[in-house]
């Protein structure tokens, strides 16, 4: 009881300050964000980064706004692109994994409505070693490509 009301005190603080980066033990969350949709899309995909002082491995992900949410994999099969659900991706130590459109990336499946440019909401990561983190994913317009500010941040 204690700890939630601290950890929605350092939610609200990190809203205060306009903060989009969230930590999960010692998993450092940058940039959560993912493409506006059309009112008939089923599914979307969510995109973020991830680094781990000591390596971590995120095991699974949930959100208000799917009905299920999978991380997955792009892999060429023959010369088709596919993707498919990784049980846990894997966060070397000191190293920045990046989820991006045609790499690894958050699939919401099953949208329960339609994601609106500007808006944000709610994504909860579980880590093997950090525990459970919620962070707020901005909506970006549908055809928004990774951030450049996201991109060169760790160069
Ligand atoms: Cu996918």
């Amino acid at each position: 009881m204690f700890k939630s009301l601290l950890g929605a005190a350092a939610l609200l603080a990190a809203l205060t300050a306009q903060a989009h980066e969230f930590t999960a033990g010692d998993v450092r969350i940058d940039h959560p964000w993912a493409r506006a949709t059309v009112a008939t899309a089923r599914n979307a995909g969510a995109f973020l980064t991830l680094t781990s002082a000591k390596g971590d491995q995120l095991l699974g992900v949930a959100s208000p706004v799917a009905d299920k949410v999978e991380v997955h994999e792009m892999k060429m099969e023959g010369n088709v692109m596919k993707m498919r659900p990784l049980p846990a991706l894997e966060l070397p130590a000191g190293k920045t994994v990046e989820l991006v459109p045609g790499g690894y990336h958050i699939m919401l499946i099953g949208l329960k409505r339609q994601l609106k440019e500007g808006e944000r909401f709610p994504l909860v990561l579980t880590f093997a070693k950090g525990g459970r983190a919620e962070v707020q994913v901005q909506v970006d317009a549908l055809t928004a490509q990774p951030a450049a500010a996201a991109k060169h941040e760790h160069h």
